[in-house]
């Protein structure tokens, strides 16, 4: 595998509900499957002020409370990932937020459920932008 132009940095969360079923490593393989690589994992308990950090676009919005407590509930698994397109490409594999309707396939399609709670506990997070990699891998990272 050669890097050039195309090849992006992501952060990559296994968040709380993930790491407490058992799922890293299914996760895991999932990514390493697609052809990306791992290049640094780190086991995080994400407190309060890397959380509003991290969601600040959602800060104010319903779900902001809920969605700390839920990330401050148990470990967090961190991930700098690479490859070609990686940012999109993880999103892909990730599905979209709801994981009722993600598509099957995906890591939330096939292994999160709705638990009717007051956030969508949907087991991963991924990077939207180039800009967003860089300032979240900043944060988790640091
Ligand atoms: P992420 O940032 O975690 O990769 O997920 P996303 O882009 O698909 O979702 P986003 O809209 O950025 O929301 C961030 C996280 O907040 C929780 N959420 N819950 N109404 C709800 O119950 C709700 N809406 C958002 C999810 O954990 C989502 O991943
Ligand atoms: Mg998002």
């Amino acid at each position: 595998m050669s890097a050039d132009a195309t090849t992006e940095e992501t952060l990559i969360l296994v968040k709380p509900d993930g790491v407490e079923r058992g799922l890293t490593g299914e996760i895991l393989r999932r990514i390493e499957a697609k052809g990306y690589r791992l290049v640094d994992v780190r086991l995080v308990r994400a407190d309060r002020a890397l959380l509003a950090a991290h969601y600040a676009e959602h800060e104010g919005k319903p779900f902001f409370e809920p969605l700390v407590d839920f990330m401050m509930s148990g470990p967090t698994v961190a991930v700098r990932a690479t490859g070609h397109r990686v940012i999109e490409g993880f999103r892909s594999l990730a599905g979209t937020t709801d994981p009722t309707t993600a598509a099957p396939g995906t890591i939330r399609g096939d292994l999160g459920r709705d638990w009717g709670l007051k956030v969508q506990q949907n087991l991963v997070h991924g990077s939207d932008s180039v800009e967003s990699a860089a300032r979240e891998l900043g944060l988790w990272f640091a």
